[in-house]
């Protein structure tokens, strides 16, 4: 049975804190809102026994994921985080853009950290787009060609990966192991671009045509056929969470167009990027920071560009995992929560970061935009952003707590105001909260169950 975890804003939820849920996942689905009892997690249960595979769907190295463990601190960018988990297998599904080089150095990193089996426990898709440095060398000059309008990557090669898979010219990496087509595809690749950019493309494709003649030897035991490994999984109901990357307003399709990763970081690509029986589905996790972060560049109607935005960023150090940018900071809003659920059709909620609310005696939640001159409330995310960006917010105010939640045992350790704050969006949106994040530490995590 597999369980999926998707970030529902712009990412940097939380989602790699989460790794390791599903076991306690069934019985949220059936719960009322109000049955609620709590207990403390300890991290034995974390680090999760059940889960036998943890898989990554779709993006690439462009995804972050921080997670303490035992005390230690890991950061995970291609691979899929249940590595933090010993005995756990992990697999990247075949929709996943694939940066060799980061894959390697990314091990490497995690076994100097002291996490153990890492090649033993890695598997990759060979249906996998391979990123190539070229990508990152095309993904800088298209954001300069934008200039004012550039999207603000993180300078990986996402989108140029994406555009030569989705124009058919990109390579796979079961092409890797054949030599001559890999060479030809890739010399073609880099012509085409060389065509479009000119002495303005410093690569040197006879290098990176070298460093492959390294890894092709290396690479070839992490290679799997990942549509009958996940089938045999299943077949044998092994537990399996899936992990997105990015999140839903990122996403190619519903995200905020064109400031968006180009792959579907929603539900859907987790379908076209594992092979995954829709049967088979336990629950979707969304993960709701109860803030609102960005990076990069596009709309964020929520965005506190004065003292409480600087503080959001400073208390919940808000800065990213793989590129080390300021995130951008600002309220939660709901009304792109209740969008984001209306196309990821989450089961449950995990609100990650209620701690770091803690200071504030006012909390302001978006519950609606409203047109400036007609007065006309608008209650759902609209396609047209142009539109979006002439609409005001209808706020709603919430007193704070004012008062360290860190140490809450159980849900009604927490103050009242903060219970209110969780209740209210957990019926704004229609589905339940069932975790609450109080802390950075995988054990400050209240269950309500
Ligand atoms: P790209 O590089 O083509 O995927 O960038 C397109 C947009 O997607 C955003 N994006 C992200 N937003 C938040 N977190 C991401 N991962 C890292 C993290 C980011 C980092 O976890 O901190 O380290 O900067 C991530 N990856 C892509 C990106 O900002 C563009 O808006
Ligand atoms: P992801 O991309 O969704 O996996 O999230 P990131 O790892 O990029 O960013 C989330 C950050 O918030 C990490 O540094 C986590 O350690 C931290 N974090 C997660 N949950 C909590 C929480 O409940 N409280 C606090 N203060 N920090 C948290
Ligand atoms: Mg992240």
């Amino acid at each position: 049975m597999a369980t999926i975890i998707l970030g529902s804003q712009w990412g940097d939820e939380g989602k790699g804190t989460n790794q390791n849920t599903n076991e306690l996942a069934p019985a949220q689905q059936s719960r009322a809102f109000s049955v609620i009892s709590a207990r403390r997690r300890k991290l034995t249960d974390i680090l999760c026994p059940k889960t036998k595979i943890c898989a990554r769907a779709a993006g690439g190295h462009n995804a972050g994921h921080s997670i303490v463990a035992n005390g230690v601190s890991y950061s995970f960018h291609l691979l899929p985080s249940g590595l933090v988990n010993p005995d756990c297998m992990n697999l990247i599904g075949s929709g996943v853009t694939f940066h060799v080089p980061s894959f390697f150095k990314e091990l490497a990193e995690l076994e100097a950290k002291g996490l153990t089996n890492v090649h033993d426990r890695i598997l990759v898709s060979d249906r996998c787009q391979v990123n190539f440095d070229l990508h990152a060398a095309v993904d800088g000059l298209e954001e300069v060609e934008l200039g004012s309008r550039k999207i603000g990557t993180t300078g990986r090669g996402i989108g140029p990966s994406y555009s030569t898979k989705a124009a058919r010219s990109g390579v796979r990496i079961h092409e890797i192991f054949d030599e001559a087509v890999f060479e030809r595809k890739l010399r073609q690749l880099a012509s085409g671009y060389k065509k479009r950019f000119g002495d303005l493309l410093k690569y040197n494709v006879e290098e990176e045509i070298e460093r492959f003649k390294e890894y092709r030897p290396k690479l070839a035991s992490y290679c799997v056929d990942a549509v009958q490994y996940m089938k045999n999984a299943q077949d044998l109901n092994y537990k399996i969470l899936i992990e997105g990357a990015n999140a839903l307003m990122l996403d190619i399709d519903y995200g905020t167009y064109p400031y968006v990763t180009s792959s579907n970081t929603g539900l859907g690509g987790i379908f076209t990027g594992l092979a995954i029986n829709p049967r088979k589905i336990e629950q979707v996790i969304g993960v709701v920071k109860a803030y609102t972060t960005r990076v990069g560049e596009g709309i964020f109607k929520t965005e506190d560009l004065e003292e409480a935005g600087t503080k959001l960023q400073e208390i919940g150090r808000e800065w990213g995992v793989s590129t080390g940018r300021k995130r951008r900071c600002g309220w939660l809003d709901l009304v792109v929560l209740k969008y984001s659920a209306a196309v990821n059709h989450y089961t449950v909620l995990n609100l990650t970061k209620l701690d770091v609310l803690d200071t504030f005696p006012t909390l302001r939640v978006a519950i609606a935009y409203k047109d400036r001159t007609t007065g006309e409330e608008l209650e759902y995310f609209p396609a047209d952003l142009g539109q979006l960006e002439n609409l005001d917010v209808v706020y709603k105010d919430f007193e704070g707590w004012q008062k360290p939640i860190t140490e809450a045992k159980s849900y009604f350790d927490l103050p009242k105001q903060a219970r209110a704050y969780v209740e209210f969006i957990e019926e704004f949106v229609g589905v339940p909260i069932a975790w609450i994040g109080t802390g950075p530490k995988r054990e400050d995590m209240i269950i309500r169950t």
